[in-house]
């Protein structure tokens, strides 16, 4: 990958206009002093954290409106809800794309759209010299493991996660696979797992697996939930951080099933409702989800290990309408305007919670502009030096970890957050402070809004505003940079 079109998007922390006078040198000179303090308050406070254990749980196109802590009514969330309270809760926080795998392939790797490997979904696999966030938790000392659906690679290919880093995996190596609830099979590490589901004209191929079963005895998203426990439970014996990254599949659609998509054992609290059987089931797939982060949660506790362990929550993308679902009907995405494969923030912008006892200030809520490319940077500073040694210089991500923490050090922001997207005539995206521009499909006019008062992204006001207009026309420019794998199509 070439680096000659880089130039980050930052907005530099003080004023580099300096004349040169006098004053300006020792106005320089105050700087250089204030750098310094700066820096050694940041090695004091990195050497003063034990490195905390990391879970990072993702669910799959679940919207903004999608949980009680986000204005949902219908849907009961309250495990996720109570994870809110006791921790930050992000407003202004962006999935790395509208669909799966270039979402997982930003915040793995910390590069947005316009320079990842992997842009889009598809038949791409990471490489070996892709540098993953397990890679750089490994190499810090920290046991790492993945439950659910990975995308970044497939059987037997440099792209599988125990080829990038992770010491443990269980779940779907394929995103077609995944749609499929009740699966044949599924890979523990690097083997198949076979499973009493019946699945009729499986898929094969890179989808293998795919189909809608007509026997169905196991669940699994059960099963994944469950090997996350024993991940955390078996690496809390050892005397090392653990990493766990939980990308669970629910609640994406079984796109094999056609009206029938929304697969899940039992309708729980929703089985009586007045409603379509598919919303029904959307709702049951979130609460069964809300739940299995309540049982990791109580387990962090039993393991004594709570006060040591960052918790996020999000997900990969807005929510969709497959498999009979129609998101308007529990207002899935709350204010914004768009689902799945929209640039427009339904698409893209999604719940952030994080969650550290003792560290993240309680019932907290933070409105930082940041997108997934910021997390890789921000572990890895929580993993101390040999973490953040691994980390690509030209990475599009910064370190949230001031915000987190609520530090007095200068949070680093984006000058800009930019997406591309490659399906549907391609699209592009630019947010940057109170505007949103977007331009989907591609060679269409550029739209923009005042998103900090227009949050549904209602109103294009282009034509009162061009130079605004041209600016982000530049950044679209500056942040796309060609790849033969992704063209506009
Ligand atoms: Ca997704
Ligand atoms: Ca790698």
């Amino acid at each position: 990958m070439t680096n000659r079109h880089r130039r980050r998007a930052f907005a530099t922390p003080f004023s580099q206009n300096l004349s040169r006078t006098g004053m300006a040198t020792l106005a320089l000179a105050a700087a250089f002093c204030a750098m310094a303090i700066q820096a050694a308050r940041c090695e004091e406070t990195a050497a003063n954290l034990t490195a905390p254990n990391i879970v990072f749980i993702m669910a799959d196109d679940l919207g903004y409106g999608d949980l009680g802590c986000y204005g949902q009514e219908r849907i009961l969330t309250p495990n996720i809800d109570k994870l809110a309270r006791e921790g930050m809760r992000f407003t202004q926080f962006y999935a790395g794309s509208t669909v799966c795998a270039p979402s997982r392939c930003v915040l793995m790797t910390g590069y947005h759209t316009g320079h990842a490997y992997i842009r889009g979904n598809g038949s791409l696999h990471l490489r070996p010299g892709d540098v993953t966030m397990a890679e750089c938790l490994k190499a810090a000392g920290y046991q790492t493991g993945q439950t659910g659906k990975w995308g970044l690679g497939y059987e037997g290919d440099a792209g599988a996660p125990t080829r990038q880093g992770f010491d443990f995996f269980f779940g779907y190596l394929s995103q077609t696979h995944a749609h499929n609830y009740y699966p044949t099979f599924l890979i523990r590490n690097e083997t198949r797992v076979r499973l009493p589901n019946v699945v009729p004209n499986e898929r094969r191929g890179q989808a293998e697996g795919a189909g809608h079963a007509s026997v169905r005895k196991v669940y699994s998203h059960d099963l994944i939930m469950g090997e996350a426990l024993k991940f955390v439970e078996q690496s809390t014996k050892a005397d090392k951080p653990f990493f766990l990254y939980a990308s669970l599949t629910l609640p994406h659609a079984n796109n094999e099933a056609g009206r029938e998509g929304m697969e899940v054992p039992d309708l729980g609290p929703y089985a009586e409702k007045d409603w379509p059987a598919p919303q029904k089931g959307h709702a049951a797939m979130i609460t069964r989800m809300d739940d299995g982060v309540g049982k990791l949660m109580k387990l962090l506790e039993e393991l004594g290990v709570a006060d040591n362990t960052l918790v996020f929550f999000t997900s990969d993308n807005g929510p969709h309408a497959e498999g009979g679902n129609n998101p308007d009907f529990q207002n899935s995405n709350g204010p914004l305007r768009g689902i799945k494969r929209s640039l427009h923030d339904g698409g893209i912008r999604v719940p952030l919670i994080a969650h550290w006892p003792g560290k993240i200030k309680a019932g907290s809520e933070s409105d930082f502009i940041g997108c997934f490319q910021d997390i890789l940077p921000t572990v890895a500073e929580l993993a101390g030096p040999v973490a953040q040694k691994l980390v690509p210089e030209d990475i599009d991500g910064v370190s949230i970890v001031p915000t987190l923490l609520g530090e007095p050090r200068e949070q680093r922001r984006h000058e800009y957050l930019y997406w591309a997207f490659y399906e549907q005539g391609g699209g592009q995206a630019v947010r940057s402070g109170q505007w949103k521009a977007v331009q989907q499909p591609v060679g269409r006019p550029v739209r923009l809004y005042r998103i900090s008062t227009d949050i549904g992204e209602q109103d294009d006001v282009a034509a009162d505003h061009p130079d605004v207009v041209a600016q982000m026309k530049r950044h679209m420019e500056e942040a796309y940079e060609p790849s033969p794998h992704w063209k506009w199509k």
